[in-house]
């Protein structure tokens, strides 16, 4: 009928703590904008900057995306391409992948995925196919969070179970470390920091506007945290802030850390860190005094000693029995469909089956120089991530994509740096083409992904794609075949949130109970002791001390800065770099420079700088601010290189060509805010 208005409810599935509800409104059967769900709890009628711009701009547009499967005519790198059917692109794929697996060991298949789509079936599905095949997976976490994990894993042993947002009603103070809502979260920022009635403050070595509006803002060094914490937990004891009952009821290896303590006065916090003694008093003291909420962000622990900082950070909740009661609680990633599967009791405590070794993994750490060889790389699999703008070392990423011997497949909904080098690409659907679940991991709630419009020109689902690849390879396990409704229905049921398919499909989302959940008060945790294990015999097994230590990185030496590339305001991660409007409203690649850097090295405000280290060199705007401590540079992250870079000529590169792949001290992960760089006019 012509004129009919339509008004579809969605989920946005983008890598980001908000998960906003979206309505999507079509005329005559086409949709006409993607806006912000007015009844949704986060989103409040508003999407972010960056996707109220992409999803109405290159998300929509036919000419940005892919619709067909391509396969390459010209060199490596060099973006030529042709377009073939499905039909042939899946053959040539199964064939190259049957032969490798014939050949060499179905092992030197490599598969790389990320958060390209957050969701049960566009993120979870195709694993079953590479699990079946046997192909080695890149460890996801390792270019993310993974030392955070490991760490919490060996303190909490769940580091996916933090508090529910709601509960900072009855909070006194949020503590907000190392993560920057103003930008990864920022409806979060906006609202629910603003709406409580907590004193807020911001630990972090960059001034931004999260910090800027909080009550009390420490800056301290970069990868000094531990340092701080130990500072801040000194002040707690002497000032009686330790809660006895709960240290002796729910935590091990308090009396082997409290020594420590002894000599972490706040003067030798101020002299380590940065932060004047009086402040870490105040902190201390605020946090002590609680209930206090304790949110510690990603980018926190991409330093060389992320995990020792994020076992050292979980004894302020620990030692101050800020755990399982109202207003109170420590907070990482929340598994909402996991919370809501265990309602608040404690969580069942599952041991990896060793039966199953399940397919082996390697970190992203790794990749660059594993990428140069063909004992581990004969086929590279890329979908719902793009690692030549997000990985580290990218000259080197991109050397080893341009081997001849390497077959490379790319999965996404644009022609991204890396698909430049596939050589076959697979448009995929974007996720107002399909139905399927996300959950925000943050705020306990659950949206579905509602199908808006048919999938753009030939591109389709990753779900649907694997199950395609699966019968090019003649598989057979039922599992592969799933469909769509099946595999939403069962993780409906096993989160048991009390409403089908239908109804959330209606509803758009739903949150898990109309109050406040609080986790962990029965006290006990999956450890092996049951208590929070400040000492860990697992920890001291793997290598590490027995209990965190009050370390401080080096300061960079000869002249050296440490360059911080945190989240973009306008992107995520690498996604809408391609939209001339986010990358108009971007601007020029910029890096932030001290003043009293800036005026040692004669740079001026908006002159060209390079930034460079072994890895490469790149230029720059400065931005000269004291918005960070003198010795740090600050930019952003990913880029698209081919778009504008980080180079301000538009190099062809972005900020990770300066990435050193240095992994964390847990869980092989990315330490990209200790990356080191000199500066230099050029
Ligand atoms: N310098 C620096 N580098 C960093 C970081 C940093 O802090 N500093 N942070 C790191 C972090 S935290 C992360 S998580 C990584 C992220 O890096 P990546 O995992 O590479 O994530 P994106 O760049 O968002 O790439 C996602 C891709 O998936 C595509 N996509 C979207 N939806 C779909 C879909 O449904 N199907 C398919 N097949 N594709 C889809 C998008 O178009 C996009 O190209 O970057 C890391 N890189
Ligand atoms: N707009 C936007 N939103 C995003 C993303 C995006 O690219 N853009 N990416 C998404 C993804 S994949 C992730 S993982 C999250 C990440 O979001 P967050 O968890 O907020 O992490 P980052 O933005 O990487 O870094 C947060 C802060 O850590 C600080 N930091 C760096 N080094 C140190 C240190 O040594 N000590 C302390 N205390 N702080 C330090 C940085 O200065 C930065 O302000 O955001 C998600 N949301
Ligand atoms: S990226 Fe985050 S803030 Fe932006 S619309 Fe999606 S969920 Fe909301
Ligand atoms: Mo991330």
């Amino acid at each position: 009928m012509p004129g009919t208005k339509e008004i579809i409810k969605t989920t946005c599935p983008r890598d980001c703590y908000d998960g906003c509800g979206i309505a999507v409104i079509k005329r005559d059967g086409k949709i006409r904008r993607v806006l912000g769900d007015p009844d949704h709890p986060t989103s409040r009628g508003a999407l972010c900057g960056k996707c109220a711009v992409a999803y109405n701009g290159v998300w929509l547009d036919e000419n940005a995306r892919l619709l067909q499967p391509l396969r390459r005519t010209g060199p490596k790198g060099s973006g030529q391409f042709e377009a073939i059917t499905w039909d042939e692109a899946l053959s040539t794929i199964a064939g190259k992948l049957q032969a490798i697996a014939d050949e060499h060991g179905a092992d030197k298949i490599v598969h790389t995925h990320y958060t390209g789509t957050c969701s049960a079936l566009a993120y979870g599905f195709p694993s079953r196919f590479f699990s079946r095949l046997g192909a080695t997976e890149v460890e996801p976490d390792t270019i993310c969070n993974n030392a955070g994990h490991v760490a919490w894993g060996y303190v909490f042993g769940d580091s996916h179970a933090g508090f529910d947002p709601r509960t900072a009603r009855d909070s006194e103070c949020i503590l907000v470390w190392g993560a920057n809502p103003s930008h990864s979260a920022p409806h979060a920022h906006k609202h629910w920091l603003k709406e409580n009635q907590a004193e807020v403050i911001v630990v972090d070595p960059v001034r931004h506007e999260t910090a800027e509006a909080a009550d009390l803002f420490l800056q301290p060094l970069p990868g000094t945290d531990a340092a701080l914490a130990f500072a801040m937990l000194h002040v707690m004891r002497r000032n009686g802030h330790f809660d006895d009952d709960y240290i002796a009821g729910h935590v091990l290896g308090y009396d082997e850390v409290a020594p420590l303590l002894d000599t972490c006065t706040p003067e030798w916090g101020e002299q380590q860190t940065g932060v004047p003694a009086a402040m870490i008093e105040r902190a201390a003291n605020a946090y002590g005094t609680g209930p206090s909420l304790l949110w510690l962000g990603q980018g926190l622990q991409r330093q060389p000693e992320g995990g020792n900082i994020f076992r050292t950070l979980a004894m302020l909740p620990a030692f101050t029995g800020n755990i399982g009661k109202p207003g109170a609680g420590f907070y990482y990633l929340n598994d909402s469909f996991g919370i809501a599967s265990r309602k608040g009791g404690a969580p069942a405590y599952e041991a990896p089956s060793s039966d199953d070794p399940g397919p082996p993994s390697i970190s992203q750490m790794d990749v660059p120089d594993l990428l140069q060889s063909p004992d581990t790389f004969r086929a590279y699999m890329v979908w719902n991530c793009n690692p030549v703008a997000s990985n580290p070392e990218q000259a080197k990423m991109r050397r080893g994509l341009e081997r001849d011997d390497l077959f490379t497949v790319v999965i996404d909904c644009f022609q991204t740096d890396t698909a430049d080098y596939a050589d076959i690409v697979l448009p995929a659907a974007s996720f107002l083409e399909f139905d399927d679940l996300a959950s925000s991991y943050f705020h306990f709630t659950y949206g579905a992904l509602v199908k808006c419009q048919e999938p753009m020109g030939e591109s389709l689902p990753n779900q649907e794609i694997f199950r395609r690849l699966s019968r090019a390879m003649g598989f057979e396990e039922k599992h592969l075949y799933e469909d769509d409704q099946s595999v939403i229905d069962k993780t409906l049921t096993y989160a048991d949130l009390g409403v089908d398919w239908e109804t959330l499909k209606q509803k758009g989302w739903v949150s898990l109970g109309d109050e406040p959940i609080v986790l962990w008060s029965e006290g006990t945790f999956p450890t092996p002791s049951g208590k929070i294990e400040i000492a860990s015999a697992q920890a001291e097994a793997d290598g590490h001390p027995r209990v965190p230590q009050p370390t401080v990185d080096p300061r960079p030496a000869d002249g050296r800065f440490r360059l911080l590339s945190p989240a973009d305001k306008w992107l995520m991660n690498s996604s809408y770099g391609n939209d001339p409007r986010v990358d108009e409203l971007m601007g020029r690649p910029q890096v932030t420079i001290h003043p009293d850097d800036a005026g040692a090295l004669d740079i001026a405000d908006g002159t060209e700088v390079s930034l460079s280290n072994d890895a490469g060199s790149l230029t720059f705007t400065a931005r000269i601010a004291d918005d960070i401590p003198p010795g740090t540079l600050l930019t952003h992250k990913s880029r698209w290189p081919k778009v504008r870079g980080g180079g301000v000529d538009g190099g062809g590169a972005n900020v990770n060509l300066l990435h050193i792949p240095q992994k964390t001290d847990m869980g092989e992960s990315t330490s990209v805010h200790g990356t080191e760089v000199t500066l230099t006019l050029t």
